[in-house]
């Protein structure tokens, strides 16, 4: 008896020395009850139990997204990962093209965004959310784009998850930046576009397949995906082109593809005149390629702003596409 009540003992004296002070996490919780009516002592006993992760801050401030697509696109572009999205698409088929009527988006780009994300539910992430949505709101890096206030909405928005999902917040994982699932939504993105495609009262996005498709399908379709339409198609530069032309921040088509041809960027692949389209260049082991983007590549940039994340997406669904219909 004795030695449980010393063994308890211990246990409770390292779970205080272990407490963190986080710098602004007493301000958070406030802000917390006063703007969501979360429980303000609840918040600040989570919030001591959040890690600082070293681990974390040297992730987001080596981002694979800042390699040159030469480097990107062998990260994603693999045999295995093509042919575990043709399984994929065969294992889940009824699924797929479930959610693929109901919100309008094509099969190939729903299961190549879930490859590209998490190599189809392999590799989730094995980051507690907590931890690295509190590191990265209270100890962001001074990488010259201090982005610290958007990950505070989202330990916010992780918080009212955990009350509206009654998820486990202390033990759900996901990646070094706080993504979950096998879609790697962030806790914002989960509230506003997860759906419950299995109707089973709950939004999974770990264990239930349809939930995770439907999500996936959701969140494309919300940020205005066209079924059916070009993603992109690699431009024919002529030697007076106007490199002005060429998008660097927002791919959101701004011009139409006659416009751009006129500026010395033409598809090439037939396209509507007046297609809304924007140019992209990507750096290639030897010169550049330049490719005109349509909305749907914007849409694609809805789920990361990287060119390089939209063009990997890309061109895994068109292969994945090629072997699923052999
Ligand atoms: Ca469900």
């Amino acid at each position: 008896m004795k030695r449980i009540l010393t063994l308890a003992l211990v246990s409770i004296l390292s779970a205080s020395c272990l407490a963190q002070q986080h710098p602004g996490a007493e301000d958070f919780a406030a802000r917390a009850a006063s703007e969501y009516n979360l429980d303000q002592e609840e918040i600040v006993l989570l919030l001591q139990d959040a890690r600082f992760k070293q681990s974390i801050v040297n992730a987001i401030s080596r981002p694979a997204e800042g390699k040159p697509w030469f480097e990107y696109r062998p990260i994603f572009i693999t045999d295995k990962r093509i042919r575990g999205g043709v399984d994929f698409w065969r294992e889940n088929e009824v699924l797929i093209n479930q959610a693929s009527e109901r919100f309008g988006v094509d099969p190939e780009i729903i299961v190549a965004i879930i490859g590209v994300e998490t190599f189809y539910g392999r590799i989730t992430g094995g980051y507690r959310v907590l931890d690295a949505l509190t590191t990265l709101s209270f100890y962001y890096p001074d990488t010259g784009n201090d982005r610290s206030d958007f990950f505070s909405r989202e330990l916010m928005q992780f918080l009212l998850l955990g009350r509206e999902e009654g998820l486990p917040l202390r033990d759900v994982t996901g990646s070094y930046a706080g993504a979950m699932g096998l879609g790697q939504f962030m806790p914002s993105s989960y509230r506003e576009y997860a759906v419950d495609l299995d109707g089973d009262g709950r939004r999974d996005l770990w264990s239930s397949m349809s939930d995770v498709i439907g999500s996936v399908a959701n969140y494309l379709h919300r940020h205005g995906w066209e079924y059916g339409q070009p993603v992109t198609y690699a431009a024919e530069v002529s030697e007076d082109a106007d490199m002005d032309l060429v998008t660097r921040r927002d791919f959101k088509p701004k011009m139409t593809a006659a416009e751009l041809a006129g500026g010395g960027f033409a598809p090439r692949a037939p396209v509507d005149s007046d297609m809304p389209a924007a140019v992209v260049r990507l750096e290639e082991q030897e010169g550049d390629s330049y490719w005109i983007t349509f909305e749907n590549f914007y849409v694609i940039t809805r789920y990361n702003r990287s060119p390089l994340y939209a063009m990997a997406v890309f061109e895994l669904s068109e292969a994945i596409r090629e072997g699923f219909q052999q």
